[in-house]
């Protein structure tokens, strides 16, 4: 259901890593494993707090990297609910984020997006971007994985999206970022770059003040949005 196509030049594409790339229901059924029948509620409390800790964090201007900030709010979901976190659940718990699944059109789109420059711009600390991109396969798409890390905050501070242009030398007016996360799309848009909402699953789009450029409800819908066929040398459309 692609809804409007991308108008313009676009050479590079950026996506955002968790919720768009990689499936985060991966770390739900890590949490019911350890934690039979609480599964759900941990993982839904856990990613909550993450993200919220994450802007907390920047406001005060206290960063800590992904890894932390993703550990620190395990302990305080755990706590919440009254869930006994043992060193060995701990550890599993936060090492599910490194083997997350990709989400079935993942590496379809990016064989089909082979004409584009192709780049992760996420939250996560460098290494655990290597280590989910490495455990699903798809290290020879992307010529750059840019980390908030490198801004020493996280999104939606402007400054994590603008590393995107910045380290992969690209005029933002030919980038688009694909995400599905859409109050992460808003603080990209807010920054200046172009935005295609990857809308996954049934949350609406959020009411912050921003419209998204183009909608895909899959990532196999994006070459058909940006106009191109595989394979076609940069700056030449299709449509
Ligand atoms: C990321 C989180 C926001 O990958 O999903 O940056």
């Amino acid at each position: 259901m692609a809804r409007e196509n991308v108008s313009g030049t676009v050479k590079v594409l950026v996506f955002d890593s968790y919720g768009t790339l990689f499936d985060m229901r991966g770390v739900t059924a890590a949490c019911e494993r350890f934690f039979p029948g609480q599964g759900a509620d941990l993982g839904r409390l856990w990613r909550a707090r993450q993200l919220e800790y994450t802007w907390l964090l920047s406001l005060m201007g206290r960063y800590v990297d992904f890894w932390q900030v993703t550990e620190r709010a395990l302990g305080f979901a755990c706590r919440a609910l009254r869930l006994p976190l043992a060193d060995s659940a701990r550890k599993g718990l936060m090492e599910s984020h490194l083997r997350l699944e990709a989400f079935p059109d993942v590496k379809g789109a990016l064989d089909a997006l082979s004409g584009y420059r192709l780049a992760i711009l996420s939250n996560g600390a460098s290494w655990m971007l290597g280590e989910v991109v490495a455990h699903n396969g798809l290290e020879r798409y992307f010529a750059r994985l840019v980390s908030a890390d490198e801004a020493g905050s996280f999104k939606p501070d402007p400054r994590v999206y603008n590393l995107a242009p910045s380290r992969l030398s690209v005029d933002p007016a030919e980038m688009l970022y694909v995400c599905g996360n859409s109050w992460d799309l808003c603080g990209a848009l807010s920054a200046g770059l172009r935005g295609c909402w990857l809308s996954r699953g049934e949350d609406p789009w959020e009411e912050l003040g921003f419209r998204p450029e183009a909608t895909a409800g899959g990532l196999a819908e994006l070459p058909e949005l940006l106009g191109r066929r595989k394979g076609e040398a940069d700056g030449h459309h299709a449509a």
